[in-house]
């Protein structure tokens, strides 16, 4: 029986002692320790119904037995849907409702609040805490520490990982076994990972980031992995001069710099320093390589395609660019409106070709077709410009998205909770600049004639409905939007207005 993507990342490491993760206060789990944990799963999953091509929702705080269990999905021949943990009930409530998974896990505290959600889509609910304990791992040691692999072929899906759009719906982002099998092995051997390195892993595991570029990799390496439940900068300036590899949103790189134990000395026995998700400024870039003698090395990717392009490992990294396409994966630019390949030098949106590009989203045909072309070519809403030897550098943004501390947020999502709250009569949401997450959100919102809806009101509705990083830091009551010709609402003049107001 041949699974894609758990025959590489897994199965290749049977029998294999040496450590895998590493935990503060925790022994070492070794590869084979990990594979016997998450084959154990893989029975839990099955005893629970989970059948090939059934959904497994996750909303749990990081842990080792969460990764094992994005393993153990795969194994038995499952779908992994991972959540921020800090989506609400409402937010949750939609992506069960789209995904119908047949198991959903949530940390033992949100399991009163999950259980009608899963009640309604008939799936089992499991939870899983902090520590690793819960229904899910309950009985673990009674199962057998091996498991039938369940057959799998490069395009059966693996993943679906929601992304929000400017309408205001997720869309889940349906990735194949190839999909995330090709990028891995391409990013270990383009970023030279291999069984001598540690990685500092500090990211969420809900995520692109987290979850598949940083342990994709570590598992076809072999590398070991130094497992933090969160950004700690004491815990990851302690870890440094024992670590290789750090892989981080822009936040934790002006975090460290805040921070005068980030020296040269300290970082000497790092290898490589990695960077994506939002735009590393070349401020930061520069000022890194001014502390610690080393060159962040950024990279740029989308859930919908894994990793595009990445500054090269030997030769120049670039500061303020995005690198070359990595090897395999096409990328060109286009005219927005047009769909044709723009001039050398031009700016145009970036489309991008290859095995890592997603198979469409979770039934949405019409938007797969939208931004998914015939010829392969994904459509990413990211404008680009590329120099005469070929750097990638991001200038602009087709799609209105504002990214704060990594986390993508569509201010449409936004504006419909406000648009919707008695006394509004309509808002706009942007981001303006912010010196720890890069961006900061906004919203200016124009009360209906007579009503004087307060800040206070307003952000407990908000906070109601959605997610904490998508909650406005600020609300200016404004009598009217500034709109051009056409009455679209001109965000930049807003920004303008109240960016360092
Ligand atoms: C936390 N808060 C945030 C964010 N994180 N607000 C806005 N944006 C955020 N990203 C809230 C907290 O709830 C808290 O609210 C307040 O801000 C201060 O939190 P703080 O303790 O400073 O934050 P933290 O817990 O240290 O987290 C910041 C962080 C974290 C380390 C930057 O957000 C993070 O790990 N981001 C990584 C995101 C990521 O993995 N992105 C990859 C997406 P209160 O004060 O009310 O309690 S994948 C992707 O984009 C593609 C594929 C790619 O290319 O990688
Ligand atoms: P997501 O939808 O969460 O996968 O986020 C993908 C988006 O993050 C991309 O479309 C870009 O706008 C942005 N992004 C990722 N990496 C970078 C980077 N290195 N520089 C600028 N933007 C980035």
């Amino acid at each position: 029986m041949s699974n894609h993507l758990y025959d590489t990342l897994a199965a290749a490491h049977a029998g294999n002692t040496a450590p895998f993760i590493q935990r503060t206060g925790a022994s070492d789990l070794s590869f084979d320790g990990f594979l016997a944990m998450a084959a154990r799963l893989a029975h839990v999953l099955t005893e629970n119904g989970l059948t090939p091509g059934d959904r497994v929702v996750v909303q749990a705080p990081k842990s080792v037995e969460m990764v094992a269990l994005y393993i153990a999905t795969i194994q038995a021949g499952g779908v992994f849907l991972p959540l921020n943990t800090a989506y609400t009930r409402d937010e949750v409530a939609y992506f069960v409702g789209d995904a119908e998974p047949k198991v959903i896990v949530c940390d033992p505290g949100s399991a009163a609040a999950m259980a009608g959600l899963a009640g309604q889509v008939g799936a089992t609910l499991l939870t899983l805490g902090t520590d690793g304990s819960g229904t899910l791992t309950g009985g673990l040691a009674e199962r057998p520490a091996t498991f039938d692999t369940v057959q799998r072929d490069p395009g059966d899906l693996a993943a679906l990982l929601y992304t929000s759009g400017t309408t205001g719906r997720s869309k889940g982002a349906m990735l194949t076994h190839d999909n995330l099998l090709s990028n891995a092995r391409t990013l270990t051997s383009h970023w030279r990972i291999t069984e001598g390195d540690v990685l500092i892993h500090a990211l969420p595991i809900f995520h692109t980031h987290g979850l598949f570029v940083a342990l994709n990799t570590s598992l076809i390496a072999g590398a070991r992995v130094h497992f933090m439940p969160a950004f700690d900068l004491d815990a990851i300036l302690a870890a440094l001069p024992k670590a290789t590899l750090l892989m981080g949103v822009p936040t934790f790189y002006t975090r460290l710099l805040a921070d005068p134990r980030l020296t040269r000395e300290r970082a000497a026995n790092m290898r490589l320093f990695i960077s994506g998700s939002a735009p590393l400024l070349a401020e930061t870039h520069l000022a890194f390589t001014r502390r610690t003698g080393h060159h962040i090395l950024e990279r740029y990717g989308m859930t919908e395609t894994n990793m595009i392009t990445s500054n090269p490992y030997d030769g120049e990294r670039r500061a303020g660019t995005v690198g070359q396409p990595l090897p395999g994966v096409e990328v060109r630019l286009t005219n927005p409106e047009t769909g044709d390949p723009v001039a050398q030098a031009e700016v145009g949106m970036i489309e991008v070709r290859g095995p890592n590009v997603f198979k469409g989203y979770w039934r949405m045909p019409e938007k797969t077709a939208a931004e998914l072309r015939d010829n392969g070519f994904f459509i990413t809403g990211d404008l680009g410009q590329v120099s005469g030897d070929g750097y990638l550098s991001i200038v602009g943004r087709a799609k209105d998205l504002i990214i704060t501390g990594g986390y993508n947020v569509y201010p449409k999502e936004i504006e419909d909770v406000l648009n919707d709250i008695a006394g509004v009569a309509e808002s706009a949401v942007f981001g303006i600049p912010h010196a720890d997450f890069g961006e900061a959100i906004i919203a200016a919102v124009v009360p209906e004639k007579g009503a004087r809806p307060d800040p206070e009101t307003l952000s407990h509705v908000v906070a109601d409905k959605l997610a904490r990083f998508k909650h406005p830091r600020r609300y200016e009551i404004v009598d009217a939007l500034p709109r051009n010709t056409m009455g679209k609402v001109q965000k930049n003049v807003l920004r303008d207005r109240y960016a360092g107001a």
